[in-house]
């Protein structure tokens, strides 16, 4: 799928970036430190919710060297990393399916469980 490590490097990136920017947003509004817009919750818990699908696939063998923060353990440990990429695609369709209700305090849970999963992901599998 990928011409060189590089390449897969940057395409999980941008993924990963795209999803945080549109998380990003709907977690300011549920920490109330941006104005709630339904609207514009739901828009950008779906697209979260799309591209949290994206950047596994691009964790191909021989990319953990280059512009990467990622740790050697998601290719020793793989079944937990891909453990954790799955529980965060459930959660985040979970957020998007709270974002349409258009009710905050659905939002606030939703995104508590699905910010949760990054930051767990992060821990063991970022240096
Ligand atoms: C973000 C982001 C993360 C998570 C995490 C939640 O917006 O970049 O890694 O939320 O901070 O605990």
């Amino acid at each position: 799928q990928f011409a060189k490590a590089e390449d897969a490097i940057k395409y999980r990136r941008s993924a990963l970036f795209v999803m945080q920017q549109n998380f990003g947003r709907v977690a300011a509004m549920a920490a109330g430190k941006a104005p709630f817009d339904a609207k514009v919750a739901a828009e950008s818990a779906e697209v979260a919710a799309f591209m949290s699908k994206l950047p596994w696939s691009a964790f191909v063998e021989g990319s953990d060297k280059g512009d990467t923060k990622a740790k050697a353990e998601i290719w020793t440990d793989k079944a937990k990393f891909n453990e954790n990429a799955e529980k965060l695609q459930a959660d985040m369709a979970k957020l998007s399916a709270a974002a349409k209700t258009g009710n905050l305090d659905n939002i606030k849970a939703a995104v508590g469980a699905a910010g949760g999963n990054c930051k767990t992901c992060h821990d063991a599998f970022r240096s």
